[in-house]
């Protein structure tokens, strides 16, 4: 067994231990009670998930494993001296549950190399799509494609005993996760770089070679791609792709289906996909004003007149955060340090002044801050790479070490399949007439 693993099994085997002590003295207690509210309007505030890889504070954001984003890029191992995390410390913390040292790095790193082939159908399969197919849907295909390699459902089909689940879905998951960047640089080269395709290089870090392949051998995107890789991993579990990943992986679905089917998830405009609208919506700002850096009168009014139209402003709000996300903060300060007189990034900082009062004198938006998908756009565009349709696609790749770790632990822990209770409004309205008991 490589050690990678045999530590996973060693952590998994005390949380065993531990949660078993845990409900039995503990089972029953409450963690919250549910309103009729909360049923009909996306469950917001209802703790029943376990998730061990993240947890999200509205106030504070989010903390991997007790570390906040600026403490891993203080502590996580870099590739460069003074630079980005390495995204590969950080799946090494959340699947263990410990700071990783450079040697530990450098384990989650050579695992991936050795794993990263993609067969050729994989290729084909995508290559079967037409051109003005969403990269996203390119993306999941390819995913999907790759499943002919997962060793999970084999085993399962050969009737392989429980005890083993989580191995077998260990393998899969670095299998899936080392075969990522290579699928999604196909698609980009395939799409936007006239088919001329790159070969990876071996000996690269995982977001080294992502950016190799993608065609910006440059150390600004490359630390870029190591910090995007790093601060889009995870956001604890009820988000729709880390939730969608983990309810489908609870019917036993392997981790390719349960990977495909959280990213279907992530290509929606509320969610991962805000990235690319955001950059649009600034595009077609810029297009509609006649110019490349905006007045601030002139962003007001633009927001204002996205808000009549009936539309969000894209990157802005979240259903838990309640303070402006560190995510973009990191960016923001990515931007600051490498960019300073971008224009593009200058407008997404004007943006930032000038959105949330106008949200927040709306009087119904919770959070009015910005998340994640208000910056990440600008940087890419900085380096060159202005093809938006594509950027859900680095957000799922880097989503991939999040949700797949979480999958490992849903498997070590034994979580059974995950079936909530629902019903209809005609029961709750007898319900509500006192002709019929609360639902069992
Ligand atoms: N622009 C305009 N209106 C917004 C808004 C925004 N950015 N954010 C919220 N609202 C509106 C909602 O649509 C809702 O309106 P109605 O009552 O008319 O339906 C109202 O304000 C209350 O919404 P909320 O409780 O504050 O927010 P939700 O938890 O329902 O939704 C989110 C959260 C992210 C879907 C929402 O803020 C949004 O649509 N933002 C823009 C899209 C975006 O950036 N998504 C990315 C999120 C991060 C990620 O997952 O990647």
């Amino acid at each position: 067994m490589d050690l990678l693993k045999e530590r996973f099994k060693a952590k998994a085997d005390s949380a065993n231990i531990e949660i078993k002590e845990l409900l039995k003295e503990h089972g029953s207690k409450k963690i919250g009670e549910v309103t009729l509210g909360q049923a009909y309007q996306g469950m917001r505030g209802i703790t029943g998930l376990v998730t061990e890889t993240s947890l999200l504070d509205a106030q504070e954001g989010i903390r991997f494993r007790g570390y906040t984003i600026p403490e891993l890029q203080e502590k996580l191992p870099k590739a460069v001296e003074g630079g980005q995390p390495l995204p590969e410390g950080l799946f090494y913390l959340m699947l263990i549950g410990e700071l990783p040292t450079k040697e530990d790095v450098e384990l989650v790193t050579d695992s991936l190399q050795r794993r990263s082939h993609v067969p050729n159908h994989v290729f084909a399969a995508i290559d079967a799509l037409p051109m003005t197919t969403h990269p996203m849907t390119m993306f999941v295909i390819g995913v999907m494609a790759l499943q002919t390699e997962g060793e999970f459902s084999k085993a399962y089909a050969k009737g392989m005993n429980k005890k083993d689940y989580w191995s077998i879905t260990f393998d899969d998951t670095m299998d899936l996760i080392a075969r990522l960047p290579r699928v999604a640089a196909y698609i980009y080269r395939r799409k936007y770089k006239n088919n001329e395709h790159i070969n990876p290089k071996g000996l690269l870090d995982w977001s080294g070679n992502l950016a190799h392949m993608l065609g910006y051998d440059n150390e600004g995107f490359t630390e870029l791609m190591r910090l995007y890789m790093t601060i889009h991993a995870d956001h604890e579990g009820g988000n729709v792709s880390a939730h969608t990943t983990h309810l489908v992986g609870s019917a036993l679905s392997d981790p390719y289906l349960s990977y495909a089917a959280g990213m279907n998830g992530l290509a929606g405009p509320l969610h991962g996909l805000a990235n690319q609208e955001v950059i649009k919506w600034i595009f077609e700002m810029q297009a509609n004003l006649e110019t490349d850096l905006p007045a601030r009168e002139q962003i007001a009014k633009y927001v204002q007149d996205t808000l009549n139209g009936g539309k969000v402003v894209p990157g802005y709000g979240h259903a838990v955060l309640r303070k402006t996300d560190p995510r973009f903060t990191a960016q923001m300060e990515f931007g600051k340090k490498y960019m300073p007189e971008d224009k593009l990034c200058r407008t997404v900082w004007n943006i930032y002044e000038i959105v949330p009062p106008i949200l927040q004198s709306l009087g119904k938006i919770k959070n009015p801050w910005p998340n994640v998908d208000a910056h990440s756009g600008a940087l890419l565009v900085h380096y060159g790479m202005a093809e938006y349709e594509f950027y859900t696609v680095l957000f799922a790749v880097s989503r991939s070490l999040g949700v797949l770790a979480s999958l490992c632990w849903d498997r070590a822990l034994s979580f059974p399949l995950e079936r909530p209770k629902s019903v209809t409004t005609e029961s709750v309205k007898l319900w509500l007439e006192g002709k019929s008991e609360i639902w069992d």
